[in-house]
């Protein structure tokens, strides 16, 4: 009687990873996947040598855990100041060049915000497995044999962690109420409001509009709070804009937080909403209760027609 049995847990909460594949090549080729319990099994095996590979390629559940405070982990280390290691180390080299560095952090945060497709460039892999295979030559009983997952991009190790429940990020958020004349453009700022004492080092937000009223000409960061930070803008889906901000200084000032810039397309009188529908602190949900929209309306006559003078060299 030869077997090998084992499960796949994740790195940091020691949670259940399940659709792991493990494919078994040597002797006797087989292939089986992990159970919800993370759990695998191969039973009746042929004498002979194995060897047993975890894979897993899926992107189930990782776009709440690749998010902008993963990038800032990845920024503090590379900086020197607050060094990663072990298994989130091994998260943090999303490319797997071998080194963690400001590159790998700017892809999380691209990611955060969905300007970056998985796999990672150069990684050729979503997840990674410690070990990444398992030898028996030969095979002798039954063999219990576990892996360790680790998801590329998440060095906090958030993955599946129902942690992240709505209502807790010490922070709000709200956007004023704003007029833009016909034609014209408005900077409108979302301005953060901290609970006492909090400190944040991560931002993701989305934020939604009727397209048919304004379009988005840029998002910048605040002058006054984030001037320092990293921020990574998501606008190419009309009526959608998704924010990833990250700072290895953190914020612990209220202030506007971002500047979006838009252009009024609809007629006079009509008007949208600026939601925020998401959104996370340092990985922990925004609550609707800390959210305070705003809203555009077209009102006004219409701004001036630009005048283009031919621009003379001297
Ligand atoms: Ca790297
Ligand atoms: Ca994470």
């Amino acid at each position: 009687m030869r077997a090998i049995s084992g499960t796949v847990s994740y790195w940091k909460t020691g949670l259940p990873v399940s659709d792991v594949s493990l494919t078994l090549s040597g002797s006797q080729a087989q292939t089986s996947s992990s159970d919800a319990n993370g759990s695998y099994a191969f039973t009746d095996l042929a004498e002979g040598s194995y060897t047993l590979t975890p894979g897993k390629s899926d992107t189930d559940l990782v776009d709440e855990s690749i998010t902008a405070l993963d990038c800032t982990l990845v920024m503090s280390h590379s900086v020197g100041a607050t060094p990663l290691q072990g298994h989130a180390l091994t998260a943090a080299d999303v490319d797997r060049s071998g080194e963690v560095n400001a590159l790998d952090g700017t892809y999380i945060l691209r990611k955060s915000v969905d300007n970056q497709s998985l796999p990672f460039p150069g990684a050729n892999a979503i997840w990674v497995f410690d070990p990444p295979e398992q030898s028996f030559s030969p095979l002798v009983g039954n063999q219990t044999r576990h892996f360790t997952a680790i998801l590329l991009g998440d060095p906090s190790g958030n993955w599946n962690a129902n942690t992240t429940g709505p209502g807790g990020a010490p922070a709000s958020f709200s956007i004023p109420a704003l007029t833009v004349a016909p034609g014209g453009q408005v900077q409108v700022p979302v301005n953060l409001s901290l609970a006492p004492e909090s400190a944040s080092t991560s931002f993701n937000l989305t934020i939604i509009y009727d397209p048919a009223v304004v379009s988005v000409v840029e998002v910048a960061r605040g002058e006054e709070i984030a001037s320092a930070w990293s921020l990574e803008a998501n606008t190419r889906t009309a009526g959608e804009i998704k924010v990833g901000l990250s700072g290895t200084t953190p914020v612990n000032q209220d202030g506007e937080l971002l500047r979006i810039t838009f252009q009024a397309t609809g007629a006079e009188g009509t008007q949208t909403d600026l939601q925020i529908i998401s959104g996370n602190v340092d990985e922990i949900l925004i609550s609707q209760d800390s959210v305070e929209g705003g809203r555009l309306r077209i009102e006004g006559p219409p701004s001036q027609q630009m005048v283009y003078l031919p621009l003379i060299r001297r």
